[in-house]
């Protein structure tokens, strides 16, 4: 028998790039009409935009060259991970991660964190098991993104098998905005069958003040699971869970939505148990659920720590061995993977955006719909309604991308250089561009820029919709802080964390903002700040350029925080020729210390990038083997040039 979680206690030892906006700001957002839009309506009635622009030219981010950051292990913990019996290569790559002990790099679920440790879990499990015994009704509150999502299919799935009579809803973008506000409270209310005794949010609710104290207004008592930062004040739920709640001591600060339901289901199936409705070889079992945990976790681009790892670790192998949702099955083939050699990487850019589609486009229930049906033909049907939505939404982020780049070489050409060329912050804005994707394309432009960047789109209220993105040092929410301050009447709403965040201006405010950022960035940020880098593992020792090799690098968790190992080396390249006119492929030989070039030659393969390199550079690849007519070899996949 496959051993399910542990039941009484718990053993004491002890990563695309698809982030969806949680951006404050006002909701009720349409789309402006605009030539290069056509409209057609979706499955759910809601008319969506058409992007009708040509493809752009290749992503230019791997034609510019990047200064390159030597990652250091700290030698006794690499020492330590080795004796234990981690192989040498990772045992330096995650010391170089913060790694200082094997026992970091458990992956069993009895190393799982117990429970118990997570403030109000055990009151949210008597809580639940009561209105299971009482019969109540419940309604679980979801959040439009990959990790709402996931949290909701484990708590329905979860709850359910617990014996629940539970029913989801999810707000939409466009016309309730985020959270449980009072406006979603009024949905639950209209409810077929009456309104629910409880409402349970996931992945939302720490800032939903308003929301919950309308629900006590209506008789229903709440439950907030949540992982997001608190405000001044917390919602006067009956029930908060979250790790970053005042008071809480659960050591993974990191742990996704998805990952908070999934402890409340722990702690809830061992109240059960406690009081006697079932034991621990009749329970329900919740390993089955990893899969949904492991995806949303990746998906949400939480940090990687040691327990998010064994998260991911766990779903992943079930996925492997091909226990797995339906749903993820689904998406899995509609993305074309192959269940048995998927990694971590293939949950962040293959499933999470697919699922994330459904949020930014039209209606999360799709996404929750493909990860709740048991039945395998209709979770084919959706996961290929999400994958057309995921093109949808490509097509739509191409077309903003090109403009936003477009605008930028004006900049870069001295025709904005008082209007802001050259500047430490980048905004950018058009009138018919598309509220859900401004944050993929701030993400993607602050990559390529190496700057503080935020996208506007309009809202439906007249008022600008913007998404930021920022570099190492700048911290994002302050520097919207100060930029409030600095002009008042300008932003009307705001919030977020150093890295990302949203805001809301006033409909004529945004040269304003753009003016007022670029100071802000300009006093803040230092010129070396500005230099693009990359963060690198050092060179690879010949002996490890290997297929094996490239697949025990594939085998591990990498993420957000847990960065995928890059390798450098001085290359000499021969023979270089673009495929399909958007991919450079070329054949290197590996320059030693000495400056010898060895006898091998690599494949390297550079997507996305149409320069050609000069015959000797030094590189950042990533190893990965390919198996072409029957033979295996391994290939460099360029991610960077120094310069
Ligand atoms: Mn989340």
């Amino acid at each position: 028998m496959k051993t399910d979680l542990p039941t009484a206690s718990f053993g004491s030892s002890q990563a695309p790039t698809d982030a969806v906006d949680k951006s404050p700001s006002a909701s009720n957002t349409k789309i402006q009409t605009a030539p290069t839009w056509g409209k057609k309506p979706t499955p759910h009635g809601i008319r969506m935009p058409i992007f009708r622009h040509p493809r752009p030219k290749p992503d230019r981010l791997l034609n510019l060259t990047m200064q390159f950051l030597l990652r250091q292990p700290d030698p006794r913990a690499q020492h330590r991970l080795e004796q234990a019996g981690t192989h040498p290569l990772l045992a330096q790559l995650f010391a170089a991660r913060g790694v200082k002990d094997a026992a970091e790099l458990e992956q069993g679920l009895e190393h799982l964190l117990p429970p118990a440790l997570l403030k109000g879990a055990e009151q949210a499990a008597q809580a639940l098991a009561d209105a299971i015994a009482r019969g109540e009704r419940l309604l679980i509150v979801a959040d439009y993104d990959c990790d709402g999502a996931t949290a909701c299919a484990v708590g329905l799935r979860g709850l359910r098998a617990m014996g629940a009579k539970v029913s989801y809803l999810v707000p939409n973008r466009f016309t309730t905005g985020y959270g449980l506000s009072p406006a979603v409270v009024e949905l639950a209310l209209q409810l077929e069958g009456g309104k629910p005794d409880w409402i349970v949010t996931v992945d939302n609710g720490i800032a939903s003040v308003e929301g919950v104290a309308h629900a006590h207004a209506h008789g229903m008592r709440v439950l907030v699971t949540d992982h997001h930062l608190p405000g001044d004040a917390l919602p006067e739920a009956e029930v908060i869970v979250n790790p970053n709640q005042p008071g809480c001591g659960f050591p993974s600060k990191s742990i996704a939505g998805v990952g908070v339901m999934f402890y409340v289901l722990l702690a809830l199936r061992a109240e059960l148990r406690r009081r006697g409705v079932f034991d621990a070889a009749n329970q329900p079992r919740l390993d089955a659920l990893l899969d949904l945990v492991a995806l949303g976790t990746v998906a949400d681009v939480v940090r990687l720590d040691a327990n998010n790892r064994l998260l991911v670790a766990q779903g992943l192998k079930r996925i492997r061995e091909g226990r797995l949702q339906p749903g993820i099955a689904a998406l899995l083939q509609v993305a074309g993977r192959e269940a048995a050699r998927i990694n971590s990487a293939d949950l962040g850019f293959a499933l999470g955006p697919r699922i994330n589609a459904a949020g930014r486009l039209a209606d999360m229930t799709v996404g929750i719909e493909c990860l709740t049906t048991d039945d395998p033909a209709r979770a084919l049907e959706l996961a290929q309604m999400l994958d057309s939505f995921n093109r949808e939404r490509r097509g739509i982020e191409d077309g903003i991308k090109a403009e936003a780049l477009a605008m930028l070489e004006d900049l870069d050409h001295g025709a904005g250089q008082e209007a802001g060329g050259n500047v430490a912050a980048i905004s950018l804005f058009a009138p018919h561009w598309h509220e859900g994707v401004i944050g993929i394309v701030a993400g993607r432009i602050k990559d390529r820029e190496h700057r503080p960047t935020f996208v506007f789109a309009p809202a439906e209220d007249g008022t600008l919709r913007g998404s930021g993105r920022s570099i190492a040092g700048f911290h994002l929410r302050d520097a919207l802080d100060l930029v409030a301050k600095r002009e008042p009447g300008l932003l009307l709403r705001f919030g977020g964390h150093a890295m990302a965040a949203g805001c809301s201006l006033v409909p004529d405010g945004f040269e304003r903002f753009r003016a007022a950022f670029a100071q802000v960035a300009g006093e803040w940020l230092e010129p070396s700040q500005l230099q693009r880098r990359v963060e690198v593992d050092g060179p690879l020792p010949a002996q490890w350029l290997l297929p094996e090799i490239a697949t025990l690098l594939s085998a591990q968790v990498w993420g957000q925080g847990f960065a995928a190992p890059l390798f450098s080396a001085r290359v000499q390249v021969k023979q270089q020729r673009l495929i399909g006119e958007r991919h450079l492929k070329a054949k290197v030989r590996l320059v030693d210390a000495e400056g010898v070039p060895g006898n091998a030659l690599f494949d390297l393969l550079a997507w996305g990038r149409t320069d050609f390199l000069p015959d000797e550079a030094r590189i950042a690849y990533r190893l990965e083997s390919n198996t072409w007519q029957g033979l295996t070899s391994v290939q460099l996949v360029l991610e960077a040039v120094e310069g």
